[in-house]
């Protein structure tokens, strides 16, 4: 490992987590087994090797199906607040290990440590959140049309949750998974993104160390490693009734018609392309802060960047400079010196795309305002770190209309009134985060009414991302609609059944049928 990395206290927080040079990608928990290929991953911060994770082979995964049908017939019988007891010494364990894994989430994806750490955070807001539902999965109760009957709805635990994450959020997105589907008396099996493996061995070897201390048994919480082909074998399998599957928008549409195909039910939280409508009345303090840290945060790979910032053209001039001006501010490098805002893209897969998206935003008549470029160097050997650009550009561009992941932001005009912005806000393919920056109530209301933002979340006076994780997550169109987190996306999790029972000597017909024996 490099030194860099050594300054930051890396190798104390490997050992911390568990993770060593060469690390067994399949378990049930305790249980570490895998058959398949060395994975190896590569920090894009320093572009060193951090460690290798054995993948798994299919029969590798049959014997973690094996164990997760099995948990799943006793840990469905366990009170669910005894299940939230489990997720809220989870959320402990994660407060005691939230340094050293905030330090891997930044080591080995390459935010910055704020970000890692705040990535941790999520993690223990969503156990808190799943120990409170633990004694709430409430369904309703109905009057009867018949006399002496009586119905209600209630939720039962559905079964094994395959979990497909990415990169850009390689912990907090299982989380918020495991701990409802937890509480809900389900079964996990995580695939991890193949960028960010030493991330899952290290939140399984946290969860494993809580399952271990309360006796419970294999298949609670497992984890497969490997490439798309592993995820497929969870997408095809019918023992999964429900697959949450995070990515692109072209993975998500694979998986959505694989699981659709065998009646299953799928969360897709897929690409986004968001964008603040700044309004003549915006804050334009404010909507510095929300749009760049919206627009550089994690470098741009959060699938709720500020990719669009469209501005009335009575403001534009002033709010192009106040950003313009905010970006020279800017400090890129090492993201876990915390002096610096922006750490580095994925890899050079990611970078190749940067490229493509500032060449094509010319090429379309586009105008860069604030040039972009791979940095090279001491300290950028990696080859990742890129400076974020602004284009002037059109909302109809093809390259607009694309969600490139990283830190590129698009200056659009609007006239005339709210609507003219929404219209361009909605003209994209993707629904997930969008927001207005004004001080007019019409224009806020407008904007959160039906003839408003499409997305799923929809934001006044904040930025596009940094959702807290007590609202429902996701998006609309090619977001793919699920819901994750907050609210009552629990619900998805977990089966309803409607229960009519006569407690009388007769059995009268609803809909006042006859049917004398
Ligand atoms: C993601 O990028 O996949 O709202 C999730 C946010 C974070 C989650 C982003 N809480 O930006």
């Amino acid at each position: 490992m490099a030194t860099t990395a050594n300054q930051f206290g890396m190798q104390e927080a490997l050992q911390q987590l568990g993770i060593k040079e060469i690390n067994e990608g399949t378990s049930t928990g305790n249980s570490w087994f895998s058959n398949g290929e060395i994975l190896e991953s590569y920090s894009p911060v320093d572009g060193q090797l951090i460690g290798k994770v054995k993948t798994t082979t299919k029969e590798d995964y049959e014997k973690v199906m094996q164990s997760a049908t099995e948990a799943f017939k006793t840990f469905r019988m366990m009170p669910a607040p005894q299940r939230g007891e489990i997720v809220r010494q989870f959320g402990q364990k994660l407060r005691e290990k939230k340094d050293a894994l905030g330090k891997l989430v930044s080591y080995e994806m390459g935010k910055s440590l704020q970000e890692g750490l705040g990535e941790v955070q999520e993690m223990i807001d969503i156990c808190d959140f799943a120990v409170g539902l633990s004694r709430q999965l409430h369904g309703f109760t109905m009057h009867s049309e018949r006399p002496g009957h009586r119905m209600y709805d209630q939720y039962h635990a559905l079964g094994i949750v395959g979990i497909i994450s990415a990169f850009n959020f390689p912990v907090a997105v299982w989380s918020w998974n495991t701990a409802l589907a937890w509480i809900a008396g389900d079964v996990c099996v995580w695939k991890p993104s193949e960028k960010t493996p030493l991330c899952g061995v290290a939140c399984q070897n946290i969860i494993a160390e809580v399952l271990k201390e309360n006796n419970l048994p294999e298949g609670i919480s497992c984890l497969i490693n490997g490439d798309y082909k592993v995820g497929e074998w969870m997408t095809s399998d019918v023992r999964v009734p429900l697959v949450s599957a995070t990515g692109s928008t072209r993975m998500g549409k694979i998986v959505a018609q694989t699981v659709a195909g065998r009646l299953g039910r799928s969360l897709l939280e897929l690409g986004g392309n968001n964008a603040i409508i700044v309004t003549p009345d915006a804050d334009v303090k404010m909507t510095v802060i929300g749009a760049v840290f919206g627009a550089v945060g994690t470098a741009g790979q959060r699938c709720t960047s500020t990719r669009r910032l469209i501005i009335h053209e009575s403001i534009y001039d002033k709010v192009r400079d106040a950003i313009v001006s905010a970006y020279a501010q800017l400090k890129i490098g090492n993201p876990l010196d915390q002096n610096n805002h922006v750490g580095p893209l994925i890899d050079t897969h990611a970078v190749e795309m940067y490229n493509k998206a500032l060449a094509k935003v010319i090429a379309e008549g586009g105008k860069i305002i604030v040039e972009g470029g791979v940095l090279s160097g001491e300290g950028y050997e990696s080859g990742c770190y890129v400076k974020p650009a602004i284009a002037e550009a059109e909302g109809h561009f093809e390259i607009v209309q694309h969600e490139t992941f990283a830190p590129v932001l698009y200056l659009l005009k609007y006239d005339g009134d709210v609507d003219n912005a929404i219209a361009i806000q909605n003209g994209v393919a993707q629904g997930l985060s969008s927001a207005i920056m004004t001080n007019n109530l019409r224009e806020a209301e407008r904007f959160l009414s039906v003839a408003g933002s499409d997305c799923g979340i929809a934001n006044v006076n904040i930025g596009t991302s940094g959702a807290e994780i007590g609202g429902a997550f996701g998006g609309e169109k090619e977001t793919g609609g699920g819901r994750e987190s907050g609210s009552d996306a629990w619900k998805v999790y977990m089966r309803r059944q409607t229960n009519t029972i006569n407690y009388t000597t007769s059995l009268p017909l609803a809909q006042g049928i006859k049917f004398d024996l």
